[in-house]
């Protein structure tokens, strides 16, 4: 615990009554906290601060259960269970307020994301999982409200699954023992949304240690909770999930904010069962206060009731707590007073250190520049002298990168038209450059793993297919794989719809559940949303999840997590937190407004963090699994839906074999157009190739681009057009989706514009869903008819008399 603590003192009695002191100080120094945080944000040195006061007795009885091993994931207001911990010092707390992005002084968000906004280390440089049992673990916190909650399931779900399975420990490096509980946090106001309701029911069927406080305020910021709540209390509206003698479901308990005993009361006990008994907990902490409101960014008072503020001031927990330790005799006047000056100064130090810290990051690139702009000046010529402007900037109160580099930027523009100053402008030049590198390594990297655990870095291993190999459905190729991956990888489970039993809906994981086991290859409820959350939960703890989705078209039920969630983590925590899962789903085509869509832009857009992976056939998708499991960085496989009965050669170096990762695969060599395409669409793509050479002697280059994300990172694609001078995007997204991806890939990265000699070509599908059936299909969607027109028609703008009219 970070506690100065008060006495060192022997009997029991004493020793309670020394935690009882040392909790008043704690609980005082996070509200000074709170309050010199919100006047940093008044006075112009931070943006923006929101604070956990009100509920920092709550958050220390919560935080007293908390053992190494076990796992926090919580919201914003949680900065005295953190500090209760350990894992916030009083200085982190206002770096995080300035968003210092120096690393070992803010370790939480190194400046990216908001404050109060923790986390910690899961994964280490090398790429390894380990020592979480011997550490308080939090996830990374995400703003969106209840956006913390799905993971909780998986997090719980890890100690359940090594609680029955013991031989399990080994095989997670001992990150799990089985006895762990995830402790979650929210507000009251949050309870309203689905994926809280969502992760509720699933963990009361799953049985999985899983504790979560509500902490109600009695507002979402200004709405109050009887536009929020039914019955106006979550407490009441879960009592159908209770759990009664023989029936799974939750443990319900109510406890007030402000009443000290009755906090450590109903935690113990709560935190207790849900650990030895594996039945989830949900707390319902009422009567819990704000004093400062919602956040810096308004007031209160502006829609709280009169009556409603002065009961605040009275029932605010520290009030009640002194009260409580004046009125029992534990303490006296003095002794309180001298705890809470105590904590005050502690709090102001934290301020001026860290506030110290974030301005003299600032000193080396300033005094440089001002090097620069003091040369200028010294030539006495009056349009190069700018020390006015940059002693503006270097003077203000709140200092920004941007205010730096913007000067630096707009002082090159000036110098740019002027001859001479030869050294000042090198100078200047040199210092922009390192400037922005430095700046990018702050704000620009870490989106994927960088390390040698990148998934980037696992190497092509080519399909062995023998002599006399049997041909096979696809789905026996996949399962056949997964076989082998389930053997080779102690810790890989799965689950989803239909995925346990029945081995999915398309058979991929046939006999799974048979040979390895109920407890790693799982069915789950229609709940895709936590489908995601179990397995980042999961995958924070060391296992390797495959979550399976069972339509791409049911994605988008998952999106928020998948998109606020796990693929911003790698980012928000500058690679200190990974969650390398699967989602494991099926898509394109087969006959269906809601059974083969193709929304890859939504993807593209919400899912960036996130390898994507778009596989033609079931022998590609499973040498991408295969490559997926040896790096760490999470990624979404989209089966081609109407491969699973299609005929393959039967590898002979299942699970070996591997598909590298952003690098394309050609299909068909041509001299004339280049396509570039993935999925299903590569087979129709082949297919109008192949009619072209037949009917037209146009020679068509078909590139497979195996993954959109990422996407041809040896820039493969543009060599092709280097001698067709011609390119067309297929794909079955929306005009303007995934196809234009592609040409801003090919055209503006890879610079493929100088090299063309027609307009590029998008060939997407129509705006609107997949209409039924075949017909539905072959009309809304590419086809190789459309293909051969389209590249017919190239053809024909580079050569008219050649290549007449179609029609
Ligand atoms: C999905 C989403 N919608 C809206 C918001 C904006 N927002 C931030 S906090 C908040 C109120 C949350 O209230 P409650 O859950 O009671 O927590 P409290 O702040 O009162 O502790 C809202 C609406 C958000 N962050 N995320
Ligand atoms: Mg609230």
């Amino acid at each position: 615990m970070y506690l100065e603590k008060t006495v060192v003192l022997e009997s029991t009695e004493n020793k309670a009554l020394t935690e009882i002191l040392d909790d008043y100080y704690l609980a005082y120094l996070s509200r000074q906290l709170s309050l010199l945080g919100r006047r940093e944000v008044h006075n112009g040195r931070a943006h923006f601060g929101i604070f956990g006061d009100g509920k920092e007795l709550t958050q220390i009885a919560y935080a007293r259960n908390f053992r190494k091993g076990d796992w926090r994931s919580g919201y914003y207001r949680d900065q005295t269970f953190m500090l209760y911990l350990g894992l916030l010092q009083p200085e982190e707390f206002f770096a995080m307020i300035y968003g210092d992005t120096d690393l070992n002084f803010n370790p939480s968000t190194g400046g990216r994301n908001f404050n109060n906004h923790f986390s910690t280390r899961n994964i280490d440089e090398n790429g390894q999982i380990k020592d979480l049992m011997t550490t308080y673990n939090s996830a990374s916190d995400i703003s969106p409200t209840a956006g913390q909650i799905p993971r909780l399931l998986g997090l719980a779900q890890a100690s359940k699954l090594v609680r029955e399975h013991p031989e399990l420990k080994e095989k997670l490096n001992n990150n799990v023992n089985g006895n762990e509980v995830a402790f979650g946090s929210i507000g009251d106001a949050s309870t309203s949304e689905g994926m809280f309701f969502e992760t509720i029911n699933a963990a009361a069927i799953m049985q999985v240690p899983l504790a979560i406080a509500v902490y109600d305020d009695g507002y979402g910021i200004s709405v109050p909770k009887k536009l929020q709540t039914t019955k106006e209390s979550i407490s009441e509206v879960l009592k159908g999930f209770k759990k009664e003698k023989n029936t799974n479901g939750l443990e319900i308990y109510t406890c007030k904010g402000w009443d000290y005993e009755d906090l450590v009361k109903t935690f113990e006990k709560s935190i207790a069962e849900c650990r030895e008994k594996q039945v989830p907990a949900l707390i319902h902490v009422q009567e819990v206060t704000q004093p400062l409101g919602h956040s810096t960014s308004g007031s209160h008072e502006r829609y709280k009731s009169k009556e409603r503020l002065v009961w605040e001031k009275e029932f605010d927990c520290i009030s009640q707590f002194k009260k409580w330790i004046l009125e029992t005799g534990k303490a006296d006047e003095a002794q309180l007073e001298e705890i809470e000056k105590r904590a005050t100064k502690r709090a102001r130090q934290a301020r001026d250190t860290a506030w110290k810290h974030y301005t003299e990051s600032y000193s080396a690139e300033t005094e440089s520049l001002a090097g620069i702009v003091s040369q200028l000046a010294n030539k006495n010529i009056k349009s190069v002298d700018h020390s006015d402007e940059f002693n503006a900037v270097k003077n203000k109160l709140f200092p920004t990168r941007r205010a730096l580099f913007s000067f630096a930027k707009r002082l090159k523009f000036e110098l740019h038209g002027i001859d001479g100053l030869t050294a000042e402008k090198e100078d200047l030049k040199n210092w922009l450059g390192k400037f922005e590198a430095r700046t990018k390594v702050m704000y620009n990297r870490q989106l994927h793993r960088e390390g040698v655990d990148s998934t980037l870095n696992v190497e092509a291993v080519p399909v062995q297919i023998d002599k006399d190999a049997p041909m096979v459905n696809g789905h026996d190729i996949l399962a056949e794989n997964f076989h082998k991956l389930f053997a080779k990888y102690p810790n890989l489970v799965t689950f989803g719809e239909d995925t346990g039993f029945m081995g999915d809906v398309n058979q991929g994981m046939k006999g799974m559940q048979e040979a390895f086991g109920e407890h790693r290859v799982s069915d789950t409820g229609i709940r895709e949303t936590t489908i995601i959350g179990q397995g980042v939960g999961l995958a924070l703890r060391g296992f390797r999840p495959i979550a399976e989705i069972q339509y791409l078209d049911y994605l988008m039920y998952g999106l928020p997590t998948l998109s606020d969630d796990l693929a911003s983590m790698q980012y928000r925590t500058m690679g200190k937190q990974a969650a390398p899962m699967i989602i494991r789903t099926r898509g394109h085509q087969l006959q269906g407004m809601w059974h083969a869509g193709s929304p890859m832009q939504m993807i593209l857009g919400a899912m960036r963090g996130i390898f994507l992976c778009v596989p033609r056939n079931m022998t590609q998708a499973a040498g991408m699994y295969n490559s997926l499991l040896e790096g760490n960085d999470p990624a979404l496989v989209i089966e081609p839906l109407k491969g699973y009965n299609v005929k393959e050669q039967l590898p002979s170096n299942l699970g070996e074999y591997k598909v590298a990762m952003g690098v394309p695969e050609v299909l068909n060599e041509g001299s004339d157009v280049t396509l570039v395409t993935y999925a299903w669409n590569t087979h129709h793509a082949v297919k109008a190739a192949q009619l072209l050479k037949e009917l037209k002697n146009i020679s068509v280059e078909v590139i497979d681009v195996q993954t959109l994300m990422p996407f041809d990172v040896n820039h493969r694609i543009v060599e092709s057009i280097k001698k067709t001078n011609k390119v067309i995007f297929v794909d079955e997204d929306v005009p303007g989706g995934a196809s234009a991806y592609m040409l801003q890939k090919v055209i503006d990265e890879q610079k493929a514009f100088n090299y063309l000699d027609t307009a590029p070509v998008t060939l997407p599908a129509a705006e609107h869903r997949p209409a039924y059936g075949i017909d539905g299909e072959y009309f809304t969607k590419p086809t190789v008819e459309r293909i051969y027109d389209a590249i017919y028609n190239m053809m024909r703008e580079t050569n008219v008399k050649k290549y007449p009219p179609l029609d």
